[in-house]
């Protein structure tokens, strides 16, 4: 006979936290929310963390180059959708790599014998007003100078000139060599009120460029994301049907995490996968697996210790119709409440800690804020991170009101991306499992992502608590009968009007 479970399915609306002392030396600007994304060994240190415990949906209709770009630079990560080619995947990732870093390869190049016309016309295309000059035109050939749009007067000087008779001249060029570290960089581009500093390698060919805007850029954003060679990070999902051919292309193009992306990850399939992945790249790339919903399940995908991050959550997604689909899945509290405590029984047994991924079906912050409370490392959100201007979906407007698309990676319209990729419908698809759907534009993932935070940083203060671990530790819940979710709201009286502040703060009740 099957084995019934006692107790019912459970979201996370069904829980509330209990206030635990606040301390007065405790602030919400000094809450901690940096968190593990890689298996934690004992006496190590992980290998990779994200600064805020919040990582996009691995979808069409959000992680494209954009978002991943702006949430790295919030202190998350970006999971590259791989319901695409794996060439476009793998340029999305290099396009993040090089978005910014202290030493960029320049991207555009001219020679001195260029006409002051045609540089005009790249600068105009491009964008940039700084352009290197080199023997070759190319990023990397013999330094001669620099070019800037303050060297000449477009409406005054004759644009057939030669580039030679305007651009600073190496002589005059101060600029950095092979070896130097980026704060030496920047103490040149101070010192000598710069904005721009070429690096040279000792023959004298440009290497890279250095920008004081970057410096600046990073300055305002803290908590940014950046791997050792201060280029932003970027995560990258996988199927089990191709990851052999499609891990080494995300790999050499510089991804950060790998994360299988399914949604029953308690399969033998992904077990051969992150095996595969291990034997061939070794210990140090970080691979996430999932999703699965029960202890069993996560026993299953650590078992070869192969596994940095496991995902929980099936069926809680805002566009899944998986439970209704297949009769699968489980209410999201539950599932977590369930992997957590065989995640902590599994450390106290093995000191090795597994840090958690709640996937899916967060509709507001104060979900968010239980999911951590109740053990989940981070989250990883999808309609959230949809709904904002940069999400890959063209906004469009619906009754005087802007939306923007947003749909499941199980449905026809993700799948058919196999169709233009390699020419065949491969696996005919007999049903969907998502849908979709239109979600409000709310505005910039910056400014969303500002509220969230401090929520969540001002619940946990109010639980004591300043880093997520203590947070879990201390977080008390309880159950919530349905009059009391009534009683959360506003009773007995009537609203005029709800203000943006309080809209955006309920973004979950937007859509
Ligand atoms: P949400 O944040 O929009 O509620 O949920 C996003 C999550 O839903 C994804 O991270 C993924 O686990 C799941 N998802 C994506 N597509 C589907 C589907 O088509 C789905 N069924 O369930």
């Amino acid at each position: 006979m099957a084995t019934i479970i006692s107790d019912t399915s459970r979201t996370f609306s069904e829980y509330l936290l209990i206030p635990r002392l606040t301390r007065k030396n405790q602030s919400i600007e000094s809450v901690d929310l940096r968190s593990p994304l890689s298996v934690v060994e004992p006496n190590e240190l992980p290998r990779f963390s994200v600064n805020i415990p919040i990582v996009s949906a691995c979808m069409q209709s959000v992680s494209g180059t954009s978002l991943s770009i702006a949430l790295a630079r919030q202190g998350g990560l970006g999971m590259v959708f791989c319901s695409q080619s794996i060439e476009s995947q793998a340029e999305m990732v290099r396009q993040v790599k090089s978005h910014k870093a202290g030493f960029v390869t320049s991207a555009s190049n001219t020679t001195a014998d260029t006409r002051l016309e045609e540089v005009i016309r790249l600068m105009r295309e491009s964008g940039h007003s700084t352009v290197p000059v080199t023997d070759d035109g190319t990023a990397t050939g013999k330094f001669l100078g620099l070019i800037t749009d303050q060297d000449f007067w477009e409406f005054e000087d004759d644009l057939d000139n030669k580039v030679c008779k305007h651009m600073t001249s190496i002589e005059d060029v101060i600029f950095g060599v092979d070896g130097i570290s980026l704060r030496e960089a920047n103490n040149l581009l101070h010192r000598h009120k710069k904005d721009c500093l070429p690096i040279l390698d000792a023959a004298g060919n440009l290497s890279s460029l250095v920008f004081k805007k970057d410096y600046v850029d990073h300055r305002r954003h803290p908590l940014e994301m950046l791997d050792d060679s201060k280029r932003l990070c970027v995560g990258a999902a996988l199927n089990t049907h191709d990851y052999k051919e499609r891990v080494p292309e995300l790999i050499a193009a510089g991804v950060d995490v790998l994360c299988f992306d399914s949604s029953d990850g308690f399969t033998e399939y992904q077990m051969e996968g992150i095996a595969w992945i291990r034997a061939n790249f070794g210990p140090e790339v970080v691979i996430g697996g999932g999703n699965i919903v029960s202890a069993e399940g996560f026993d299953f995908l650590i078992s070869e210790l192969g596994v940095d991050f496991v995902k929980v959550g099936m069926g809680g997604g805002s566009i899944c119709i998986t439970r209704e689909q297949k009769g699968v899945g489980r209410g999201q509290a539950s599932a977590l409440l369930e992997v957590v405590h065989r995640r902590d029984e599994y450390f106290s047994e093995t000191g090795r800690y597994i840090p958690l991924c709640s996937d899916g079906g967060l509709a507001n912050d104060t979900q968010i804020v239980i999911a951590l409370a109740m053990g989940a490392d981070f989250v990883m959100m999808g309609r959230y991170f949809a709904m904002t201007d940069e999400s890959p979906t063209p906004k469009t407007s619906i009754n005087g009101q802007m939306y923007k698309p947003y749909w499941g990676e199980g449905t026809h319209r993700a799948q058919n991306w196999q169709r233009y990729s390699d020419g065949m419908s491969s696996r005919k698809m007999m049903f969907e499992e998502g849908v979709d759907a239109y979600v409000p534009l709310v505005g910039s993932l910056a400014e969303v992502l500002e509220t969230t935070l401090y929520k969540v940083r001002s619940t946990m203060v109010n639980i004591g608590a300043n880093s997520l671990a203590n947070f879990r530790e201390s977080a008390v819940l309880t159950r919530v009968s349905e009059q009391s979710v009534v009683e959360a709201g506003t009773t007995n009286v009537f609203q005029f009007s709800r203000n943006r502040e309080f809209e955006e703060a309920e973004w979950g009740n937007t859509g």
